[in-house]
């Protein structure tokens, strides 16, 4: 897999204005707070190419960014509990319209390995399922559990939310943990994706 210095590309509001693009589309979700941001700086390997924040729940906005063999896109986090019943429903809208109508390749979902997945954590895989994505679970800031926690937390949270052991990868935007694995992940599911295409056509 060939890739390049990634590129912020564009921030988006609304589905007409979804990125047209050729490439294998990787999409980020998971809950404010729990990491996006820094899982896509750790991935560019670098420090400040998806702004992190201290005050979460702030991004109502799907943020695109190219890193060459794929585009990846930031999805808005959920479960940010001082947003208005309105704001809530436009996100919940704009998630749908992503996941239902964009040529995805892959959902990269991520959880916070401390805590036990929330219920909006478990709407999601829910989604993800319904909408037959394929996606797997990225388990963040690893680097704060004690190295041998990690493991059997990996397994809980597997379990918890009903996928195998090979479906949930450790991660650390601190240490560069899962860093190969996800690259890994992404390349076969890209060729996956392209195989499933190429099966299509040729019906
Ligand atoms: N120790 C540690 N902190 C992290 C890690 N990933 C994110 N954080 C911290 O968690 C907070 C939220 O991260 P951010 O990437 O903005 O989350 P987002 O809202 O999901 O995009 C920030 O203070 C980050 O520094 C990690 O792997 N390890
Ligand atoms: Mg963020």
């Amino acid at each position: 897999m060939e890739l390049k210095q990634a590129t912020f590309v564009t921030s988006v509001a609304s589905d007409k204005n979804f990125l047209k693009t050729d490439k294998p589309i990787i999409a980020i979700c998971g809950k404010s707070n729990v990491g996006k941001s820094s899982l896509i700086n750790m991935l560019a390997g670098q420090k400040k190419l998806a702004k992190t924040s201290v005050t979460p729940g702030r991004t109502r906005l799907i943020n695109y960014f190219d890193f060459g063999a794929f585009m990846l896109a930031d999805l808005p986090g959920y479960g940010f509990a001082k947003v208005s019943k309105e704001e809530k429903k436009k996100w919940g809208e704009l998630l749908e319209k992503f996941l239902s109508t964009e040529d995805i390749t892959l959902v990269l979902s991520l959880v916070d390995i401390r805590h036990d997945p929330t219920s909006d954590d478990k709407m999601m895989i829910n989604y993800l399922y319904h909408y037959a994505l394929p996606f797997t679970l990225i388990a963040t800031k690893a680097d704060k559990l004690g190295k041998t926690k990690v493991k059997p937390r990996l397994k809980e949270i597997a379990t918890d939310l009903r996928v195998g052991i090979a479906d949930i990868t450790a991660s650390s935007a601190d240490t560069g943990l899962g860093k190969k694995e996800i690259f890994s992940i992404i390349e076969q599911a890209i060729e996956a994706h392209k195989e499933s295409k190429n099966f299509k056509e040729e019906e």
